[in-house]
């Protein structure tokens, strides 16, 4: 299946300016080339996410936005793409683009630049462009002349280059397909991920991969035939650094077989890792380096990770807590975590599905079937069937009871089929914690559910201390069970929100409520920092999907990122408990 692209709020405001540029450079009509300059300031001062605005149905909200720009919007977030924003940039030179981030030059000078000088590709349109200004022949132009020239150079001098991190899904799906290329060239032996990848970080600087071979030429000439390939920024026999699509940039190492171990170690990092690994091993008279390990002056190779950290007396350290914060220290006294593993996930408690009454929040786009199918796919004993809240402003509270009685009925109806006879099947519902901390369901549409996942979904600008008050309030409800994304962040949009964890811990623990780890990759909340302190205040935890489509049934190893990064042991995490001491947690205290 086709993956289709994601756009994060700030990629559809660059992308919506460059078609407001190229309809000025085609003389568009003034008001429709002011309407895009203001839906760009628009989304970019939203606090929620384009994509998640269009999935609750409520573009239009966006201030300034009109009907042909949501029909524009609606293409591109289903399709991933726009054919009316394709249609604008057409017979444009693809370069002139990244000119604009250049500043002083506007849409039409950058029109002229790129024509001039033949810029076709983003990749090389900012090179070429500064090698003609140094060449003198920018001034050479009609309208440009020495002066303008001179502004060029200088602020090419002075422009920094974009530094963006990139969504852990993204740079994975981006890996994993490098991987599979990879898989095919007969003369790579050993293949991994190094790196904040490896480490499995939830953005990452780049993509860093490893690999063994005794033909370094051969490998060379293979990776530069890798269709994804934007740029080739640096070859040589045991490094190349390329760029591909979707602004990433792959770094690749390559080594002789004998060297695998220290290869993998010193570029799996993390940096602060490395250094403390470093003076512990300087304290036994030993120098460590990407190559292995030099003792009196006589190097020693490793080829594999284990040798290595054995050499400086260590046990070989899981990647995701290599970020010194005390994994040196637990593995000099052998009291290194176990960690959670796929294996151990039996379940997941926060799900949506289409199920047919209006609900407060968006729905998701497959049935109560389809997700128990899914359920039983993944090896599941247990799914939570859930879906927001209904509206309270389009039923009564006599209609709410209603409905979800008769939502959990049609489930009793469907789960009760002999296919599904081996998964336990819980009625939930995902119910937003109100401003006050009240829950949004009158009181006995509870007597219908088997527990409820609570949220923050609204007034996220509360001072801490009334947003923990709100959901403290929310945790000493009896049918509470799950805290869904604590803290509201959205990853590189939307920074999560401040809560005093003592008390939010304290309450926890209290009322036997597990915190969430939102396994959606743009989520991921809470985080391993967090996660890791809860579990050392003694609190459960739950990796949820919050699915809204079948495919974000999938994303539940990016959570388990999280709760290995935070030194999960499968105890802290109620998926992996067995049915009976589940549902005394879930349902029975
Ligand atoms: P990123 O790419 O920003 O998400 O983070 P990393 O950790 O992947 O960093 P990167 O790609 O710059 O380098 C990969 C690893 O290489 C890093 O985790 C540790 C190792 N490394 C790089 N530079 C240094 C250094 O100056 N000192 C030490 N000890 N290790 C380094
Ligand atoms: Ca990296
Ligand atoms: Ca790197
Ligand atoms: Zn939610």
């Amino acid at each position: 299946m086709a993956t289709i692209r994601h756009w994060t709020n700030q990629e559809i405001v660059d992308l919506i300016r460059e078609v407001s540029a190229a309809k000025q450079v085609k003389g568009d009509n003034f008001f429709a080339i002011r309407a895009y300059d203001n839906a760009a300031d628009a989304i970019e001062h939203l606090s929620d996410s384009v994509e998640h605005l269009y999935r609750q149905g409520k573009l239009a909200d966006i201030p300034g936005i009109g009907v042909n720009l949501q029909n524009h919007l609606t293409n591109l977030i289903e399709t991933g793409r726009s054919t009316q924003f394709d249609h604008d940039k057409k017979g444009l030179p693809a370069g002139m683009f990244i000119l604009l981030t250049i500043p002083g030059i506007g849409p039409k000078s950058a029109y002229k630049l790129a024509k001039e000088f033949n810029l076709n590709s983003p990749a090389t349109a900012i090179t070429k462009l500064k090698v003609a200004a140094q060449k003198g022949k920018i001034a050479t132009i009609e309208g440009f002349g020495d002066k303008s020239q001179a502004d060029i150079l200088n602020a090419l001098d002075q422009q920094k280059p974009k530094l963006t991190r990139i969504r852990i899904d993204r740079a994975t799906i981006a890996a994993n397909k490098l991987m599979t290329y990879f898989n095919t060239c007969p003369d790579i032996g050993e293949l991994s991920l190094m790196g904040s990848i490896r480490r499995r970080s939830n953005t990452v600087g780049d993509i860093d991969l490893g690999l063994t071979t005794t033909k370094p030429d051969m490998v060379t000439h293979y990776i530069k035939k890798y269709p994804d390939i934007i740029k080739l920024v640096a070859s040589g026999s045991d490094l190349v650094r390329v760029n591909v699509s979707g602004n990433l940039q792959i770094d690749i190492k390559l080594v002789p077989p004998e060297s695998w171990g220290s290869l993998l170690q010193h570029f799996t990092g993390s940096k602060a890792h490395n250094i403390h690994l470093r003076e512990l091993a300087l304290t036994k008279g030993v120098s460590l380096s990407e190559y292995g390990i030099k003792t009196k002056g006589k190097l020693k190779r490793y080829s594999s990770e284990q040798e290595f950290y054995q050499a400086i007396g260590l046990p070989w350290v899981p990647p995701e807590l290599r970020e010194d914060q005390g994994e040196i220290e637990a593995a000099l006294k052998h009291q290194l975590p176990k960690l959670i593993e796929a294996k151990d996930i039996h379940a997941d408690f926060h799900t949506h599905t289409n199920y047919d009454w209006i609900s407060s929040h968006d729905s998701a786009n497959y049935s109560i079937q389809d997700l128990l199918d899914r359920a039983l796919e993944l090896g599941y004993h247990t799914i939570g069937v859930g879906d927001h809240n209904p509206s309270l402003s389009s039923y009564t509270s006599a209609q709410i009871i209603v409905e979800v009685k008769k939502r959990s009925q049609t489930i009793d109806h469907i789960s009760q089929d002999a296919k599904y006879q081996s998964l336990h099947v819980f009625k939930t519902l995902e119910v937003d914690i109100r401003p006050d901390g009240a829950l949004a369901l009158p009181d006995q549409a509870f007597d219908y559910l088997d527990y409820v996942v609570a949220s923050v979904h609204s007034s996220f600008n509360q001072p801490a201390s009334q947003l923990t008050h709100r959901v403290i309030k929310a945790i000493s409800h009896p049918k509470v069970k799950i805290i869904g994304h604590p803290t509201g962040r959205i990853i590189g949009e939307r920074s999560g929100f401040n809560l005093n964890w003592e008390h939010i811990f304290a309450a926890c623990r209290e009322h036997s409520v597990a915190l969430e780890i939102n396994a959606h990759p743009s989520r991921l909340d809470i985080d391993e920092l967090t996660a890791r302190s809860a579990i050392t205040a003694g609190v459960n935890l739950a990796i949820n999907t919050d699915s809204h489509q079948l495919s974000d049934l999938d994303n539940m190893p990016y959570g388990l990122d999280v709760a290995r990064r935070g030194w999960s042991t499968p105890a802290s995490i109620i998926n992996t408990w067995a049915w009976p001491k589940l549902h005394q947690f879930l349902v029975n205290n």
